[in-house]
């Protein structure tokens, strides 16, 4: 397996897990950009959003969403806010081919982002 995320959601590389859903994990990133910055990630593999045309899979970036929100609460962020962001592809700015969302929070996010 020579996907990194695929290898934290199976355990063989150590990461700051906060939260674990049934298809989904939730870790602190390694090069954090916020105070508070998480990733979420599918525990199956899928390389992007734009892998998520079929209804079967589509429900995927929902649970995504759905665990990254209930980390937010349990962080504290809900009040102050929070930033959510899917980098697709080369231009989205993706760096790692696994799917992932972003929680970004503990500070004032800025618009356009770079
Ligand atoms: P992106 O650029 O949207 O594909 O975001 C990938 C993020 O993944 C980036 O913010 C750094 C983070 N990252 C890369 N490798 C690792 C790792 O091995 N562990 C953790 N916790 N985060 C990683």
């Amino acid at each position: 397996m020579d996907c990194i995320f695929c290898r934290i959601a199976a355990g063989e590389i150590p990461a700051d897990v906060v939260a674990r859903g049934e298809g989904a994990l939730a870790f602190r990133d390694l090069n954090p950009q916020a105070p508070t910055h998480v990733l979420v990630i599918p525990r199956h593999h899928v390389p992007s959003a734009g892998h998520l045309t079929d209804a079967e899979r589509a429900p995927v970036l929902g649970e995504l969403m759905r665990l990254a929100v209930e980390v937010a609460a349990q962080l504290g962020l809900a009040d102050q806010g929070y930033r959510l962001v899917v980098n697709t592809g080369a231009n989205g700015g993706q760096t790692v081919d696994h799917l992932h969302v972003h929680l970004l929070g503990g500070r004032q996010m800025r618009w356009p982002p770079g």
